[in-house]
């Protein structure tokens, strides 16, 4: 059978996740509005009885010189150049620019680089063709396709694009498995989600969740315990909200989602903490568990 690797980079933004998500039909990533979402690498494996192909989801490319960030961003690099295929995921709805270009001349290695233009649902179809063009101006580019995750556009000829660049081999994962990530991780990256969405800006950007209980009891019930770091105390008075209002209106649509995420009733409590300035401190970037080092 054809199995292989496949790292999706791109800018931040570019609906990385989201493709994944929808090429798996599962949740494997979270996927938001607001640049660099994802902060990890997160396998997504999709398999039939003719393939295995296993996604690595990275960190977008962003400008942030922030000690995370440049974590983030090794990760991505490292990610790009140990795989089977690199697919390179870029949003057409945004134009396709010359820092684009550039950034895919940057990928552009050993392994075969297939670009898949995002997003095409929300942009006029006579711009389409001109980025199509701007991008195969970029020498070493395998092939390209116009895609919509959301619609799910052209996602199966993606995939069949991608089978034929995968070597003849057996699986690397058992047939069962579609993600890396423990429950663990994907309950506390859920919370985070709900963060993205519903704070602006800084915000979200300087949250780190850590997981404090994460236990089923006898009757069923999840009991989950998460603190929510964030970097400034104006941050924390911000994530409570007024009389607490904020955090519960979070913790309640997180509360949901992990439900159906573990098909479970879920008991769940957040606390929000501060810790100053934690995306620049080395120790603290390890221990909310964002290596960079692959
Ligand atoms: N209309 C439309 N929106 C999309 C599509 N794909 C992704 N999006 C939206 O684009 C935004 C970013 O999507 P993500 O999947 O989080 O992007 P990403 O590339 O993983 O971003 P980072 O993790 O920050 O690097 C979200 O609001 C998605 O809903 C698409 O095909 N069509
Ligand atoms: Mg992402």
């Amino acid at each position: 059978m054809k199995s292989g690797t496949v790292a999706v980079v791109g800018k931040a933004n570019a609906g990385k996740s989201t493709l994944i998500n929808v090429i798996v039909g599962e949740k494997v990533a979270i996927v938001s509005p607001k640049p660099q979402t994802t902060r990890d690498r997160i396998l997504g494996i999709l398999t039939t009885s003719d393939y295995q192909i296993v996604f690595e989801d990275t960190p977008g490319f962003y400008k942030s010189t922030t000690e995370l960030n440049k974590k983030m961003q090794k990760t991505a690099r490292k990610t790009a150049k140990d795989v089977d295929v690199v697919l390179f995921v870029l949003d057409g709805h945004a134009g396709v620019s010359d820092d684009d270009l550039k950034l895919l001349s940057s990928v552009i290695g050993e392994a075969p680089v297939i670009v898949a233009m995002s997003k095409t649902d929300i942009m006029p179809k006579e711009n389409i063709p001109e980025n199509l063009v701007k991008i195969a101006s970029v020498e070493g580019v395998s092939e390209i396709i116009p895609v919509s995750a959301r619609k799910s556009r052209n996602v199966k000829e993606l995939i069949s694009i991608i089978t034929n660049y995968l070597p003849e081999q057996d699986r690397i994962f058992k047939e069962d498995v579609v993600s890396d990530k423990s429950e663990k991780f994907m309950v506390s990256e859920i919370l985070r989600e709900k963060i993205l969405l519903k704070l602006d800006k800084e915000i979200p950007h300087g949250v780190a969740i850590t997981v404090n209980t994460f236990e089923r009891q006898k009757n069923g019930v999840y009991d989950i315990n998460l603190d929510i770091v964030c970097e400034k105390q104006n941050h924390k008075s911000i994530i409570i909200g007024k009389n607490g209002a904020k955090i519960k209106e979070i913790s309640a649509f997180a509360r949901q989602d992990m439900e159906k995420f573990l098909n479970a009733k879920v008991f769940l409590t957040t606390y929000v903490k501060v810790k100053e300035n934690w995306r620049d401190k080395e120790s603290l970037i390890s221990e909310f568990g964002y290596k960079g080092d692959l």
